[in-house]
């Protein structure tokens, strides 16, 4: 049984008096629980009784990763370890990682989470889900276990790694759903075709992709050679892990995002200004069901856009659209911002061209210089007409045309950009070392 699915369809009105019930009861708990959190309101000369309408969230100051950070490890728990039944932790490639607990509770509003969303992707309680996120501190593979089991669906915990293993369990077990990242389904594809199985002929359906951003057009790619329809899956672990926002397979345009337990902002990352549906800037949540670790107006530094639209799936829970990349990811290329997405994007455009780049960036004197590895099909080498110079020219004049960005284009062998588990290391930044 799946709980809350009534909530999806429900008229805006009545969504948003849950959502207030919801937001206050968070805010009574962060005021009366965690002193960051009672701090911010006395900074604002606020208390909860003063937060009277959804809007009124805005009067709220906005809580930021280092403010998580100084607060670490559990300082921003609202209970007591003794309802902690579970930790997670963000990987922290950049400084500390971010520690998040949760509750009994916690971990069932997050198993109907991804439940709903493994449904929002096509998974049924016949589905066999082969599940490659990583199981551990991510939250990645227990999320989707979880919400696998409460869906009733038949769940392999294979995790990340082991990968020709992997492949012998997709042929022998026929799961009908892959959950994983974008990059490692890619690279699943590759070592199967290497072991002489085709993914085309193995039983999948769906994959439910994220963790990472990944361009229409390497939904494109992925669909081709996996023989499945793509869907993207939405989440952070601050806010709760996967199962935050996620696209229905009905019109694979946009992610849900379930509204009934996150409302979210789009903000002016450098004013803070709240921006209209439509616009494009950082992503926050505010969560109104989490017991363990509520967030109030947390920055995800992800950018994207609201699309309030109706879609065809019947679901009025608002859309986000694809992630673009991170605030922090983005690339100032001599002056022009850049995100590895938008680079994915034209080179996917390309023929001959393998799913597989990054993006590396170093410091000339003042100019930033940025290369771009590329990997060249195999077919590549059987193309008599195309020289390699020559494909180097084009992506280069591609990516200048489309992004207005001078990138040095350099193709490397199949295979020779290293494959990641879990999500791909994109860009190389030298200038930071
Ligand atoms: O990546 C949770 C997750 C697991 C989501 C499995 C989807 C599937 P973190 O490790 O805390 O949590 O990383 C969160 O990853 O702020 C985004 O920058 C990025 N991200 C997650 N999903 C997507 C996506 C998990 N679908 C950070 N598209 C987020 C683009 C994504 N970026």
């Amino acid at each position: 049984m799946i709980y809350d699915i009534e909530y999806e369809t429900m008229p805006r009105e009545a969504l948003e008096a849950i959502q207030f019930r919801r937001l206050k009861a968070t805010l009574d708990r962060g005021y009366a629980s965690v002193p960051f959190y009672r701090k911010q309101f006395e900074a604002a000369g606020l208390t909860p009784g003063d937060i009277q309408c959804l809007n009124d969230l805005q009067r709220l100051p906005f809580t930021t990763k280092q403010d998580l950070r100084d607060n670490y490890p559990f300082g921003m728990f609202a209970v007591p370890m003794e309802n902690v039944v579970r930790i997670h932790a963000s990987s922290g490639t950049t400084g500390q990682p971010t520690v998040v607990g949760y509750t009994a509770r916690d971990v069932d509003t997050w198993a109907s989470l991804m439940a709903r969303s493994l449904m929002a992707g096509g998974a049924t309680r016949g589905d066999i889900i082969h599940n490659a996120y990583g199981y551990g501190l991510f939250t990645g593979g227990l999320g989707a276990h979880y919400g696998a089991e409460k869906l009733g669906a038949s769940v392999i915990p294979v995790s990340g790694g082991n990968t020709k293993r992997q492949v012998v369990i997709m042929k022998d077990f026929g799961p009908t759903i892959l959950t994983a990242t974008p990059s490692y389904a890619l690279h699943l594809a590759e070592v199967a075709d290497e072991m002489g199985v085709s993914f085309r002929d193995l039983k999948f359906k769906y994959g439910i992709f994220g963790a990472e951003p990944w361009s229409e057009n390497m939904r494109g790619d992925i669909e081709e050679k996996l023989g499945l329809v793509a869907v993207d899956i939405y989440g952070l672990s601050e806010v709760i892990g996967p199962g935050v926002a996620m696209e229905c397979h009905e019109a694979k345009k946009g992610l849900h995002i379930f509204e009934d337990h996150f409302i979210p902002e789009i903000i002016n990352p450098e004013t803070g200004e709240v921006l209209p549906y439509g616009e494009t800037g950082e992503l926050v949540f505010t969560s109104i069901t989490k017991e363990a670790f509520p967030v109030i107006r947390y920055r995800t530094r992800d950018i994207t856009s609201l699309n309030p639209e109706p879609c065809i799936c019947g679901r009025t829970m608002v859309r986000m659209n694809k992630v673009s990349g991170r605030s922090d990811d983005m690339l100032i290329i001599r002056g022009v911002n850049v995100f590895p997405s938008q680079i994915e994007s034209v080179l996917m455009e390309m023929q001959n061209v393998a799913p597989h780049y990054q993006l590396v960036v170093d410091r000339e004197g003042s100019l930033d210089i940025l290369t771009v590895m590329v990997e060249v099909s195999d077919a590549m080498f059987s193309d008599e007409v195309k020289t390699l110079q020559g494909m180097e020219a084009e992506i280069t004049k591609n990516i200048k045309d489309y992004l207005g960005v001078s990138a040095k284009v350099k193709l490397v062998e199949p295979k020779a950009i290293a494959r990641s588990q879990g999500k791909a290391v994109r860009v190389i930044d030298n200038r930071k070392i």
